[in-house]
C-alpha cells in the first residue's frame, strides 16, 4: 500500500516542508512538498537522507543503562521507566549532597526545543546550561539585543541593493535558505561583497571580495565606520533622532584610516574604502549573519558590536530590503519559548552560582536580566524576548574545569542532549577528562557518539519526521507536522524533561501530556490549535516595517546605543576596540616561527551537519576522509600532494587529515574541516571512534587569553598551526609508544 504524508527535514535550521512516500508502513523517499509556502518543495541533499537516517542499523532505539566500566562499551537495554527513575533518584541524591548547581547541561546547535530543557533546569535549581551558543549565533543575538533591543532573525535578502557576505559560507551552509536568496538578490541588481579569507563560492559572482587575514574583521568594520562617518554616507536624520553615542563613537574609530585597516587585515586601502562606499551609497543593505566572526574569538562580541553598529548608522534596521527584527502581527501573539523557559523560578541565590558569570557577566543572568528588563519595556508581541537558552550560559571551559577539580563547587552530574562535546567544543583533551571524572552522564542522541560512549545513561531520541515542532521566527510561524509515530522506543526531548521533571518534584509544572498540547498552549492567544496551524502550514503575520517610530528600542535608552550602556554597566569595552589575534603571525611572532601558517577551521561542507552523517554510505562516499585544504604553492614547499595524509599540529596537539589542494585558499593559510569521527572503529576506550585522531578541537584553545572578554567566546578561527606530511600512520606511531 501507498501513501504520502507531510512532515518536515530537522537535519537542519530552515525546517524544510518535505512529504514523506510510505509504502507498507514504511518510508521509502522524502521529497520536498511544493505546497509549503517557505520552502516550496525544495530539499537539499541532506535531507533526501532521512530515509537512511530514520532506519539506520546504528540507531539508538531504546534505553541503555552502563554495565562495564565507563567507556568500554557494555551496556543493558532497560525500559525508559526503569532509566527515568534511575536518573532521577541519582540526580535527587546528588542535589541532596552537593546542591541542586551541581548538574550541568551541554547543547548544541538548535535541534529540537530548548525551552524545555531550560525550563527543566530552572525548576531543578541550577543555572549551569551550557554549551555551542557561546561562539554560534548567540554573541551576535546577545549584542544586539544590547544595542538595538533585538535579534536580526532575517534579513530581507531579496529585496536589498547590497549583500555584504561577511564570514558566511552560504552555498554550504545554507544551501536552501540563504544561497537562493542571494541569487534572487544578484537577479534584482543588487551589489554583492565578499568579506572571506577563501574564495567562496559566491566570491564568482560579486562586485568585490576581501580577502580578509583571520581574525581581523573588526579592524575592517572600523574602518569602514570611519569612512562612512567622515564622507557623511550615513543617515544623519537616523542617527540624530534614534542613537545615542555617535560622538564617543566616531571619536573611537579614528585611528582607523584605510592605510592602518589595510596594514592590519591585508585588504589593499583602496578596496576598504570601496567597499565601505559601496555598501553604504546602495541601500537598503544587509549583512546577514555569518560565523566567521562569531567563531574568531578575542574579538568576536566587538564583531557583532561593529555589524550593529553599521547596519544602524546606514539606516537599514527595520526598512524593507533591510535589517528586520519586530515580530509582524499576530505572530507577536503567540506564546514564545522565554514564556516557557520559567527563568523567574530560579532564584537570586542559584544565579550567582552560575559558572563562568564572574568573567563574563554580559553572558550570564546579569546580561540578560538587563537585556529583559529593557524589552520588557516594549509592548508585548513586538519583539521576541531574548531567551535564556541563547544569551544566559554557563561558560563550557568554566564547567569543564569545575568538573574536574571540584572547584568552585562540585559539578558532579550532566546532561547532554542534541549535542556531542568532544567534537563540538573547543580543547577536547580537556573535555574528555571531564566526562571521565563525572560521577553521573546521562545522553540524549540518535547515535553511540563518542561523547554518548562515555555515558552511564543513553536515550534514544526521535527523528525530526518521528515527532512536530512549533517553529517561531519574526515574519512566520510554522507548523511543522509529525510524519509518523516513532520508531523502537525514540522519544523526542519533551518526553525526556517531562520525564525527569514528574518524578523530581515538577509536576504541576508539566501539566502537558504531549508536546502538541504545549503547541496549542501557545497558539491559544490568537485562537488557533496546532492541529489547525499544521492543516494551513502556519500564519504569516502583518509586518509593519520602522515600528520604532512609535515605541523606540528595546534598550536603556529607547535608542539605538552605539555606545552600549549595558556593556559600560557589566565592565566591558562600550565600544568596539580592535585585538590583535592571541596567536598570529603579528601576534605572537616567535610562536609563528615553528606553527608559520593561519589556522582556520569548521568551514560548512555538504553534505554533512557538524558530527553527524559519518554512519550513513551515502554521505561518507561523498566525503569519505577529513581534509585539509591548502594552496598549491604551500603543499609543493611541504612536499604534499593530493591525498596525503598529513599531520596538523598547534600547540595544544596533532591531528591528521587528507590533503586537498586548493588556491581557494591564500598562501599562508589552511582550512581543517570540524567534527570528525569514524562510527565504523566502534565506540569503546582507548579508541572511542577515533575521536581523538581528526578531531579540529584537539588543535582549538579556550583558555580565557583567547576568548571574547565579555561573554568568553572561543576560537575556531584565527590560529596558528604547522603542517607536516606523515611519515607514518599516527596510529602505528600510538601504537609502538
Ligand atoms: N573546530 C570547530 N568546532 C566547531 C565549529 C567550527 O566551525 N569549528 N562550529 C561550532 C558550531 S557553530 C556549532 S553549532 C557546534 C555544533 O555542535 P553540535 O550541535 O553539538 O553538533 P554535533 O557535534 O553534530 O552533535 C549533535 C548531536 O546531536 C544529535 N542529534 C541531532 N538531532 C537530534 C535530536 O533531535 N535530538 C537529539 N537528542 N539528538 C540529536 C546528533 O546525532 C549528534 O550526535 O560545533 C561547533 N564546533
Ligand atoms: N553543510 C553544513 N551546513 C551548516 C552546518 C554544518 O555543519 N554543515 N552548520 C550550521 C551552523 S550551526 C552554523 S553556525 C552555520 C555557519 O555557517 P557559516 O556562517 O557559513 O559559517 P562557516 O562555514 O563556518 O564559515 C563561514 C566562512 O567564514 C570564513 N572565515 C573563517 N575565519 C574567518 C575570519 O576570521 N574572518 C572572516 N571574514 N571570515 C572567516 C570561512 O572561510 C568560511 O567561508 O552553518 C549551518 N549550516
Ligand atoms: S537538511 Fe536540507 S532539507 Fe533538511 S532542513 Fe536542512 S536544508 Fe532543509
Ligand atoms: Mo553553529
Amino acid at each position: 500500500m501507498q501513501e504520502i504524508r507531510r512532515s518536515y527535514c530537522g537535519l537542519c535550521h530552515p525546517r524544510c516542508g518535505t512529504l514523506l512516500h510510505l509504502e507498507n508502513g514504511k518510508v521509502v523517499q522524502v521529497t520536498g512538498d511544493p505546497d509549503h509556502p517557505i520552502t516550496k518543495g525544495v530539499i537539499c541533499e541532506r535531507g533526501r537522507l532521512m530515509v537512511d537516517h530514520l532506519y539506520h542499523p546504528d540507531r539508538l532505539n531504546y534505553p541503555l543503562k552502563r554495565v562495564g566500566k565507563k567507556g568500554a562499551g557494555e551496556w543493558r537495554q532497560i525500559s525508559w521507566e526503569q532509566a527515568l527513575d534511575e536518573v532521577a533518584e541519582k540526580l535527587s541524591g546528588l542535589r541532596k549532597q552537593y546542591g541542586a548547581e551541581t548538574l550541568t547541561f551541554t547543547h548544541g546547535t538548535k535541534r529540537t526545543y530548548h525551552w524545555d530543557c531550560r525550563r527543566f533546569f530552572n525548576l531543578f535549581g541550577s543555572p549551569n546550561t551550557c554549551g555551542v551558543n557561546t561562539i554560534c549565533m548567540c554573541p551576535s543575538y546577545a549584542t544586539e539585543f544590547a544595542t538595538y533591543g533585538g535579534m536580526i532573525m532575517g534579513s530581507e535578502v531579496p529585496a536589498a541593493k547590497c549583500v555584504v557576505l561577511w564570514g558566511c559560507n552560504a552555498s554550504q551552509s545554507s544551501p536552501v535558505n540563504l544561497s537562493p536568496k542571494l541569487i534572487a538578490a544578484r537577479k534584482n541588481g543588487a551589489k554583492l561583497i565578499i568579506i572571506d579569507p577563501r574564495r567562496i563560492n559566491e566570491v564568482g559572482k560579486a562586485d568585490l571580495w576581501l580577502q580578509i587575514r583571520p581574525g581581523t574583521d573588526l579592524a575592517l568594520m572600523l574602518g569602514w565606520i570611519r569612512l562612512i562617518i567622515t564622507e557623511n554616507l550615513y543617515d544623519s536624520d537616523f542617527v540624530s533622532r534614534w542613537t545615542i553615542g555617535f560622538e564617543e563613537l566616531k571619536d573611537a574609530v579614528e585611528p582607523y584610516t584605510p592605510e592602518k585597516v589595510s596594514e592590519i587585515t591585508s585588504v589593499p586601502a583602496g578596496l576598504v574604502t570601496e567597499s565601505a562606499r559601496m555598501y553604504a551609497a546602495n541601500s537598503p543593505a544587509v549583512i546577514p549573519f555569518g560565523l566567521g566572526l562569531d567563531k574568531q574569538g578575542v574579538n568576536s562580541t566587538q564583531c557583532a558590536r561593529g555589524r550593529a553598529i553599521l547596519r544602524a548608522i546606514t539606516g537599514n534596521l527595520e526598512v524593507p530590503g533591510g535589517e528586520v527584527f519586530s515580530l509582524a502581527g499576530n505572530v507577536g501573539k503567540i506564546r514564545d519559548a522565554e514564556y516557557f523557559e520559567l527563568n523567574e523560578m530560579l532564584p537570586e541565590s542559584q544565579r550567582i552560582k552560575q559558572l563562568g558569570v564572574d568573567r563574563y557577566p554580559f553572558f550570564g543572568f546579569p546580561g540578560w536580566e538587563k537585556t529583559s528588563a529593557a524589552n520588557k519595556k516594549l509592548p508585548e508581541g513586538y519583539m521576541a524576548a531574548p531567551e535564556a537558552w541563547h544569551s544566559n550560559l554557563a561558560h563550557a571551559r568554566e564547567v569543564m574545569n569545575a568538573i574536574i577539580t571540584g572547584k568552585p563547587y562540585p559539578v558532579t552530574a550532566a546532561i547532554t542532549l542534541a549535542n556531542n562535546p568532544l567534537l563540538a567544543l573547543p580543547n577536547t583533551k580537556r573535555v574528555f577528562e571531564a566526562l571521565q571524572a563525572l560521577q553521573l552522564y546521562v545522553v540524549v542522541d540518535y547515535y553511540m557518539t563518542p561523547s554518548a560512549a562515555m555515558a552511564d545513561y543513553v536515550f534514544p531520541a526521535a527523528s525530526t519526521v518521528e515527532t512536530s515542532e512549533l517553529w517561531l521566527t519574526g515574519r512566520f510561524c510554522m507548523a511543522c507536522p509529525q510524519g509518523i509515530e516513532p520508531m523502537y522506543e525514540r522519544r523526542n526531548s519533551y518526553d525526556f524533561y517531562r520525564g525527569l521533571g514528574m518524578r523530581l518534584g515538577q509536576e504541576e509544572y508539566w501539566p502537558w501530556e504531549r508536546i502538541e498540547d504545549v503547541y496549542d498552549h501557545c497558539l491559544e492567544p490568537i485562537g488557533l490549535t496546532f492541529g489547525q496551524m499544521v492543516d494551513q502550514y502556519g500564519i504569516f503575520g502583518e509586518m509593519e516595517y520602522r515600528r520604532y517610530e512609535r515605541f523606540g528600542f528595546g534598550t536603556p535608552s529607547g535608542k539605538v546605543e552605539l555606545k552600549s550602556s549595558i556593556f559600560e554597566d557589566l565592565g566591558a569595552d562600550p565600544l568596539p576596540q580592535y585585538r590583535e589575534p592571541v596567536w598570529s603571525p603579528a601576534g605572537s611572532p616567535a610562536l609563528a616561527e615553528q606553527y608559520p601558517l593561519i589556522l582556520i577551521t569548521g568551514s560548512r561542507f555538504m553534505p554533512m551537519y557538524h558530527s553527524e552523517q559519518r554512519q550513513i554510505d551515502k554521505a561518507r562516499k561523498k566525503m569519505p576522509d577529513p581534509l585539509v585544504s591548502i594552496h598549491p604553492d604551500t603543499a609543493k614547499q611541504l612536499g604534499l600532494s593530493e591525498g596525503d595524509w598529513a599531520v596538523i599540529s598547534t600547540p595544544l596537539g596533532s591531528i591528521r587529515q587528507r590533503v586537498k589542494i586548493s588556491d581557494v585558499m591564500h598562501p599562508r593559510m589552511v582550512d581543517i574541516q570540524h567534527s570528525w569521527w569514524f562510527p565504523e572503529r566502534g565506540a569503546k576506550l582507548p579508541e572511542l571512534c577515533g575521536v581523538f585522531e581528526s578531531n579540529a578541537n584537539i588543535l582549538c584553545p579556550d583558555d580565557p587569553e583567547f576568548c571574547s572578554p565579555e561573554i568568553g567566546s572561543w576560537p575556531h578561527s584565527a590560529l596558528l598551526c604547522r603542517v607536516e606530511k606523515e611519515v607514518e600512520d599516527m596510529n602505528t606511531l600510538k601504537r609502538k609508544s
